[in-house]
């Protein structure tokens, strides 16, 4: 397979004017007829002609209204074009009923649906398919289907057709087409300059109950984004339409978004707190890219992060708005360390943009996303939040309708605030996690701080150059009072010294407020210190991290020396939790402990083997050890954060629930079932009807509400969803694989519904002593199953060899095991290009 490099970038020969495609739809036989006026492009270092296509059947082309004779050649058709303007036609058949890859023309459920980023049009016919082709869009569709959706405006419509019409130019990965038997929620909105749009959600019939939270999200995004960015929605609908086959959360289609069913219906009977507000982020996310990524589109995919790093950074800060910017920094940071940093530290590292690929779509991953949307949070705070509005408005201004680079978004910011940031454009060309190294001095009324930085060797790039960090930092008094508020350092050398002046006493510093960064802080800290930042520091993250900090001290102690509990560690937190104070949703971030995987890469940092089995019986006695030792808390907590009225999905009551559930998984441990059982037979919600069986099944009870469950919601998908994934993830390290491997065989699974394979085996893999069980039951079953869903799925295959990618950190018997599945797979005949590029790239 070939691999392509961002410095092999040339500009397309040919621009293409305007696109008017026909669909004849049938399941077996769709005919599409294109007809595409291209014109040469002046700023093309050559004229030679040729458009994407991948398993079309041509049934004929012309030129200019004669027929011509293309040469098919590997991924597409090549012919000797005008160097003139002209038209181009052709006729294509595809078979959308046997495109299980789900890229493309596919049908899921007897309705039509596509899904072209980042290189599916090419799946529907031949086309230039980069993102730096734009060309409005007229759409016409034939079929007998009620519903018959495209992108843009709607046209003349009637007996068995619709039209369609995009104004806005665009590139082919956000063509959309839907045709189905649905109904809609509807809506509507009037924008700021007093356009109304109509907002329609579309499902099956079943589903029509799942849509107003959705519909009220979509509301808010439209305002927020008109509020605090000055975007208006640009056409006369706005359509989503929810799918049950979807290989990831929702796409961007202009005008036409199509969503995963899980990432959009919601209703208080079938959906948690975290699947709502998960939605109303994705609702947003999708929303937002209207102006970052389809208005303003990237050059090529080698600049991916232009538009998902900045579309993240939008939802996340419309969530913080929405419910609690502290509580929504620290799930990001969360996510960040446990995803990201992950993929940094192992086999997979790349930087945000990436230079070289061989299958795009593994590269849609959280380094682009996550760490994407961080090096934007960087730059706000560099430039400061008016630099940073200054420079989006000049960013929309001068790249409205064109398909950019970083470079061109840098210099937005470049022009606006008149700061060089040459040197912090190496976050986005530079792989790996850097290291920050903490020294401390103090002496007559001084205090210095030296921040020395470093970040490892990633695959490819051995020596790294010093980044610009900011580091936000405060200093407290030793009777708690903050001496110094917040201020940003900016550390961009390998070693800098910062010092503050003028203080009586040696200060507490708090330092990398707000993770201000997206590194790993390395900080010689006692305890007591520790302990004292989780009380006094007035910055919600840093407090919640010197209790994560505690946490993670003593679970590497019982993990590494034997040692047991810290009472020290559980009074702190026993502090923090009853401090009334405190938001409840941030005190049920105080209880969460640092996660298994997370564990075992700090241990493999110190030079050892991580034994999971080891982390995880460590993990479960400290859980222990805090229901014991807080248990009349924990108790406390549960009785009177209760919600009492009717169910709202909105932040206050959610973080009271996410509060007595925590409290209700660890007094389970210590009390018995009981609580639960009671909490189970009251629930009139998702959210404690499934905490409540979560706690039980993690104590071995819970059997006769597990039949329940799925008798009460046996004709829900997104619900057995639910129902296969908990089981996994609450087995037992030793019975994983068997859980696993015993719902497979279970009628309702669906195995080629992405939904359904991911929620049994992401549930495998997110059980990490499960996963990594001695026997290696766990890595057989997983590749066993990649390699029947490969020849199908590719994409999804590809990106659940994931759970593989932390395999060098462990002993040998678990490198000898694992590495035999990877070659397993990797010797497998007719492996796809996605999976053979992961496991390559794991083996290297
Ligand atoms: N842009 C899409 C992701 C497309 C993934 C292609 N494999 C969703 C999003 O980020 O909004
Ligand atoms: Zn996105």
């Amino acid at each position: 397979p070939r691999t392509v490099y961002l410095r092999d970038y040339t500009p397309p020969a040919y621009l293409v004017d305007e696109v008017r495609l026909t669909f004849r739809l049938a399941p077996h036989a769709t005919r599409v007829l294109s007809e595409i006026r291209f014109r040469p492009n002046p700023d093309a270092t050559g004229r030679d002609f040729f458009l994407h296509g991948e398993g079309l059947k041509l049934i004929s082309a012309h030129i200019n209204g004669a027929q011509v004779t293309p040469e098919l050649i590997e991924g597409g058709l090549t012919l000797d074009a005008p160097d003139a303007s002209f038209t181009f036609e052709a006729e294509v058949e595809i078979d959308p009923e046997n495109n299980t890859a789900l890229e493309g023309l596919y049908r899921s459920n007897g309705m039509y649906c596509t899904q072209c980023e980042a290189e599916g049009f090419r799946k529907i016919t031949f086309y230039p398919d980069r993102p730096d082709v734009m060309a409005p869009f007229h759409v016409r569709i034939e079929s007998d289907l009620p519903v018959l959706l495209s992108n843009g405006n709607p046209g003349a419509s009637g007996e068995g057709f619709a039209e369609w019409s995009d104004p806005w130019p665009k590139p082919a990965y956000l063509f959309a087409l839907v045709a189905g038997d649905l109904v809609a929620h509807s809506g509507s909105f009037t924008t700021m300059s007093g356009r109304d749009v109509a907002l329609n959600l579309w499902v099956r019939e079943a589903d029509i109950d799942k849509c107003a939270f959705g519909m009220e999200a979509l509301k808010k995004s439209m305002t927020w984004d008109e509020e605090v960015y000055g975007r208006e929605y640009d056409l006369d609908v706005f359509n989503i339409v929810a799918v049950d086959d979807f290989n990831m959360g929702a796409m961007e289609n202009k005008g036409l978004n199509i969503f995963n069913s899980s990432a959009v219906l919601a209703s208080p009977a079938t959906a948690t707190d975290a699947d709502f507000e998960r939605i109303e982020a994705i609702i947003a996310h999708e929303y937002f890219h209207n102006w970052t990524g389809n208005r303003v589109t990237c050059r090529d995919w080698f600049q991916l992060c232009l538009k998902e790093g900045l579309t993240v950074f939008r939802d996340q800060q419309f969530t913080g708005d929405m419910r609690s910017h502290a509580v929504k920094r620290i799930d990001d940071a969360m996510l960040l360390r446990a995803a990201q940093f992950r993929e940094d530290n192992g086999p997979l590292a790349h930087p945000v943009r990436p230079e070289s690929f061989v299958e795009i779509n593994n590269f849609y991953t959280v380094t682009v996303y996550e760490k994407g949307a961080e090096i934007v949070g960087m730059l706000r705070r560099l430039v400061g939040d008016e630099g940073y509005g200054k420079a989006l408005d000049l960013y929309f201004e001068r790249h409205d309708g064109q398909a950019v680079t970083i470079e061109d978004w840098l210099r937005a910011f470049e022009d606006a605030t008149g700061r060089d940031l040459s040197q912090f454009a190496r976050w986005y060309s530079q792989a790996g996690t850097p290291r920050v190294h903490v020294a401390e001095d103090w002496s007559e009324g001084r205090y210095t701080l030296t921040l020395r930085q470093e970040t490892p060797p990633t695959p490819g790039q051995p020596d790294k150059q010093p980044v610009v960090i900011p580091v936000a930092v405060g200093l407290l008094n030793p009777n708690g009072d903050e001496v110094v508020p917040t201020q940003v350092l900016e550390l961009n050398e390998a070693e800098q010294s910062f010092a503050f002046d003028g203080l009586s006493a040696r200060p507490v510093p708090s330092i990398l407020r707000g993770f201000s960064a997206p590194v790993i802080l390395r900080q010689e800290q006692s305890d007591e210190t520790r302990a004292f930042l989780l009380a006094h520091d007035t910055d919600p993250f840093n407090k919640w991290e010197a209790g994560r900090d505690l946490a993670r001290t003593n679970l590497m102690a019982m993990i590494q020396d034997g040692t047991g509990p810290d009472a020290g560690y559980i009074d702190a937190l026993g502090r923090g939790i009853a401090d009334e104070t405190l938001d409840p949703a941030f005190r049920a971030q105080l209880l969460a402990l640092p996660g298994e995987d997370e564990l075992a890469q700090a241990i493999f940092e110190t030079g050892h083997a991580p034994d999971p089995t080891a982390i995880h019986e460590a993990r479960e006695a400290l859980r222990h050890g805090i229901a014991d030792r807080l248990g009349d808390v924990l108790s406390r907590l549960y009785d009177t954060h209760q919600i009492t009225g009717p169910y709202s999905p909105e932040a206050a009551d959610a973080g009271r629930r996410s509060l007595t559930n925590a409290a209700l998984s660890l007094l389970s441990l210590t009390q018995g079932g009981d609580r639960a059982r009671a909490q189970y037979r009251a629930a009139d919600n998702m959210t404690q009807q499934i905490a409540a069986l979560g706690g039980l099944l993690r104590i071995g009870e819970g059997e006769a509400e597990l039949k329940a469950f799925e008798d009460q919601w046996s004709h829900e998908r997104l619900v057995m969803n639910k129902w296969f994934g908990l089981q996994v993830a609450a087995s037992a390290p030793r019975d994983a694989a068997a859980t696993a491997e015993a719902l497979t065989a279970h009628p309702a699974f669906d195995w080629k519904n992405p939904n359904r394979f991911r929620a049994v085996f992401g549930a495998l893999s997110g059980n990490a002593a499960g996963f990594h069980a001695p026997s290696g039951a766990s890595y057989r079953l997983l590749a066993d199953w990649l390699l029947k869903l490969d020849p199908l799925n590719p994409q999804t295959t590809a990106r659940m060899t994931q759970a593989f990618s932390t395999w060098k950190r462990y002993d040998a018997d678990r490198k000898t095991l694992i590495r035999a599945e990877l070659e397993r797979i990797a010797s497998t005949e007719g492996l796809s290009r996605d999976t053979s590029e992961m496991i390559g790239r794991m083996l290297a």
